[in-house]
């Protein structure tokens, strides 16, 4: 059998600068468009920043510039422009028939490496109705004049799949049939989340800009397995771990999708329901790459996107604080993390990789989620005993014994809601 070897795909990355976008600012932001190019398997052979003065509507750049750009896909072979910013659907087609090649936007571009990512039935749903909601307002786009380069089900993939889709009505029957399904595998999720709840561990989620190290803390406290890499989104479903806290108690770790600014809104919409998630959990562990200059922006588009699912400190949800990958960081930006974290008792200076502050970090998570536990002494007459099944369920038992008569002595650990339930509820055991 002959194998016929896939056209290698060549990107060209542009970040567009507008207004007065400073020139660090617009060079980090370019190498993070060329890093998500990169984790879609396509090789980057050349990047640049380029001012736009005023955004044109039909092809987004000016005459002069588009030029400009033809000479680099002639020079360097490329068959792929990744424009670091969202298009259009006009610009966008337009801009594909006067280079001949393929435009991918911000949004495209992280709408494929989701496609790519996607694992589970839920996740691989998620991203396949993002995917269509995006197509639709593209339509009327044609790649006929565009070769087949890639298989796969993203938006780098032949004219075959898209002329299915051309077709709105289908659309519209594939987004219906895709949200039922969905409803489906979410229902499913919706059961087992209410199991986890009413399992007495509580949870902790990490949250956090993609590439920050969650996945590398995660399989740090926990029995992980769960891949870490430098590579933006490579976590996109949702993992549960056992977190074992000093005390010898257990919580339930999760480690979910990362941030990233411009999360596409249909990105954020379809991916609601593993948000839910971070917004269920009894504590979030905001973790950060103070290795990334970029750090501060990106803790405030992680805050923007809690915000946005009503999740985090703004909802009365705890969070704590991690800055990660201090080992990469010169002595003297330490040194005033350290000064400032001083004052915020809930941010802790830790490394992965180098194993510092791992253990001051778990001491930190069980202060927090126990912060406001109350801890109970009962006595429970044999006729109570839904009580005893009640406080097994909802609280962590530290101490039971059973009398001679039936009666049950328990020590029990709940959060301040549950205590205050067993209060009103049945304030006869309480001794
Ligand atoms: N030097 C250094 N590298 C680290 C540290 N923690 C994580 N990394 C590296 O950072 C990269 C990203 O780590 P991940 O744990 O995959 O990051 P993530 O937040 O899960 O990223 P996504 O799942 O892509 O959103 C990997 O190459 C890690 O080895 C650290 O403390 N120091
Ligand atoms: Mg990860």
């Amino acid at each position: 059998m002959i194998e016929v070897e896939a056209s290698p795909q060549y990107a060209l990355v542009l970040h567009p600068v507008l207004g007065r976008e400073g020139v660090k600012h617009s060079k980090l932001k370019l190498e993070e468009a060329a890093l998500l190019t990169e984790a879609l398997g396509v090789k980057v052979r050349a990047s640049q920043s380029i001012t736009v003065r005023e955004i044109k509507a039909s092809n987004y750049f000016g005459s002069g510039k588009i030029e400009e750009v033809s000479a680099i896909i002639a020079e360097h072979d490329i068959n792929l422009v990744v424009i670091n910013t969202a298009l259009a659907p006009i610009q966008q087609r337009n801009l594909e028939e006067i280079w001949n090649t393929k435009v991918v936007d911000r949004t495209g571009l992280i709408l494929e490496i989701f496609a790519l990512r996607a694992a589970t039935k839920e996740g691989r749903l998620q991203v396949e109705l993002a995917r269509l909601g995006y197509e639709r307002s593209r339509l009327v786009r044609t790649w006929t004049h565009l070769e087949r380069q890639r298989g796969g089900q993203g938006f780098l993939a032949g004219p075959g799949e898209t002329q299915i889709e051309s077709d709105r009505r289908m659309l519209a029957d594939k987004i219906g049939k895709l949200q039922k399904d969905l409803d489906q595998v979410r229902r499913t999720r919706a059961l087992q989340r209410t199991k986890r709840k009413r399992a007495p561990e509580r949870v902790v989620a990490l949250v956090g800009y993609t590439n920050a190290g969650k996945s590398s803390l995660f399989n740090r406290l926990t029995e992980g397995g769960v891949l870490e890499k430098d590579m933006l989104f490579a976590t996109l479903d949702t993992t549960h771990r056992i977190l074992p806290l000093p005390s010898g108690q257990n919580a339930v770790m999760s480690d979910t999708v990362g941030f990233i600014s411009d999360l596409p809104t249909d990105l954020v919409d379809a991916f609601r329901a593993t948000l839910e998630e971070v917004k269920e959990a009894d504590l979030l562990i905001h973790v950060r790459d103070m290795s990334d200059p970029l750090s501060e922006q990106h803790k405030q588009d992680v805050l923007q996107i809690l915000d946005s699912i009503e999740a985090g400190p703004n909802h009365d949800q705890s969070m704590i604080e991690v800055l990660n990958k201090v080992d990469l960081v010169s002595n003297e930006f330490r040194a005033s993390i350290i000064g400032n974290s001083k004052q915020n008792q809930s941010s802790f200076m830790i490394s992965c990789t180098k194993n510092i502050g791992l253990d001051t970090l778990l001491d930190g998570i069980e202060t927090e989620l126990t912060k406001s536990d109350h801890v109970v002494n009962v006595t429970i007459q044999p006729k109570d005993m839904q009580v005893r099944a009640w406080l097994h369920q909802h609280g962590i038992v530290l101490d039971e014994k059973i009398l001679e008569l039936g009666e049950c002595q328990m020590r029990v650990r709940l959060t301040s809601v549950n205590a205050g339930k067993l209060h009103t509820h049945n304030p006869q055991v309480i001794n």
